[in-house]
């Protein structure tokens, strides 16, 4: 008996010092470089989870889209320490139909969560990052999501990242199928 309740104590204070942040804390004050340096947050030995590797779901190149489409120049995931949870990536978005396009969410098997951000800098010069819902991408125009920027912000890896994988991430948008678009980690 004593001994399940220490493991119900040890559980409840692991989920505690987890890294999941709730939903809505990150609107303010938190500096994007920090957020990539290494947590001190124990995280508890990743389970071997079954997922798919993410070079395993690699789309061929020949398969992007070709004309009056929108286009992804050099996709990037920021490598981070094994013990970090979370990530940034980049990528430059060209929109070549006729119309206004709106980014309105982005999944991946690798992570829990990902969200667009941008950053703002105050009077002082800190800049500080926070969570929009959806970003648009005027006709013949492109965006830039690059470090300093606004960005793709990934919470929770289910796996450590390793320079040289190939993941996948699937940006939906507002007025067009979801685009799967091949992330390189470096
Ligand atoms: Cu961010």
């Amino acid at each position: 008996m004593r001994s399940l309740l220490l493991i119900l104590l040890i559980s409840s204070v692991c989920i505690a010092c987890g890294p999941s942040a709730p939903d809505n804390t990150d609107t303010s004050t938190s500096i994007e470089p920090a957020s990539t340096k290494g947590s001190s947050a124990v995280s508890s030995a990743p389970e071997t989870v079954a997922v798919a590797s993410p070079a395993g779901e690699a789309l061929p190149e020949d398969e992007a889209p070709s004309s009056g489409t929108i286009e992804f120049d050099d996709p990037w995931i920021r490598m981070v320490p094994s013990v970090s949870p979370n990530s940034a990536a980049y990528v430059s978005i060209t929109n070549g139909t006729e119309d206004a396009v709106t980014l309105t969410g982005i999944n991946s098997q690798v992570a829990d969560r990902i969200e667009i951000h941008n950053v703002e800098v105050d009077a002082a010069g800190t800049m500080s990052m926070f969570k929009i819902d959806e970003l648009m991408i005027e006709p013949d125009s492109t965006t830039m999501l690059e470090p300093s920027g606004a960005h793709i912000m990934i919470y929770g890896l289910k796996e450590p990242l390793n320079e040289g994988d190939m993941v996948t991430m699937l940006m939906s948008f507002n007025n067009q199928p979801p685009i799967p678009v091949n992330f390189s980690v470096k």
